[in-house]
């Protein structure tokens, strides 16, 4: 499916990441947050063997069905085999220019940390980029050191295709990234650690809509 639509991309994107949720429960957890209303969900399982990615991948697909967006995380194989709407590419990972030679016509959306980074990824045709860590994040290890609202606002004002803010959001700070031009935001730890994922993932969710209906 590909829809360059810039609003294609918005609200709520959940990612189901195996650091946190035990991959034979992925389905089950996708299901939760496309009930919440979750607009596009990730199956991000770094280190983890191909057959159980692929088998909780196939999991979520089950799950999603024409309600979310489902993206793979860095792989355009499994992504494949599990009909996923796109893949998330990060800057190690394929580049983008071989990603769309196999997927022509799907969403790939690329993982940026500078302007020059966002605007390459532009330039080479990413339906959208996400940006971050906007705050300090307890889940990518690696990760730069926060970038703060405001270079997300100057970011977002200077690409066209839509910005995923990511890194250390949690529900209360989500409406803060939307209002610096982010068009959607990616959270993991807020949602994945909550006791009722479903319940969680509905009241950020409805915060957003709220947002976006008095904004
Ligand atoms: N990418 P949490 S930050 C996967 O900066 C990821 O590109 C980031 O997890 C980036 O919502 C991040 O738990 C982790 O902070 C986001």
């Amino acid at each position: 499916m590909k829809n360059s639509h810039p609003t294609f991309i918005s609200g709520l994107y959940a990612i189901v990441d195996s650091a946190y949720v035990g991959l034979e429960r992925a389905g089950e957890c996708a299901d939760e947050l496309a009930s919440g209303g979750a607009r596009i969900v990730q199956l991000r399982a770094k280190g983890e063997g191909s057959g159980a990615m692929l088998r909780a991948a196939l999991e979520m697909r089950k799950a999603l069905a024409g309600r979310a967006i489902f993206i793979v995380n860095d792989r355009i194989d499994i992504a494949l085999m599990a009909s996923a709407e796109g893949v998330h590419l990060g800057q190690d990972d394929i580049p983008l220019r071989d990603a769309r030679r196999l997927l022509p016509s799907s969403v790939i959306g690329v993982s940026t940390h500078s302007l020059e980074e966002a605007k390459k990824a532009e330039a080479g045709g990413a339906d959208y980029i996400s940006f971050g860590p906007i705050f300090p994040t307890r889940t990518k290890q690696d990760a730069d050191t926060p970038k703060g609202l405001s270079r997300l606002k100057e970011l977002s004002a200077s690409v066209r295709i839509p910005v995923v803010a990511i890194g250390g959001i949690t529900g209360e700070t989500v409406i803060s990234v939307l209002e610096s031009g982010a068009s959607s935001a990616a959270l993991i730890s807020d949602i994945l650690l909550a006791t009722r994922i479903k319940a969680k993932a509905a009241s950020i969710s409805a915060l957003i809509s709220r947002a976006r209906n008095h904004g």
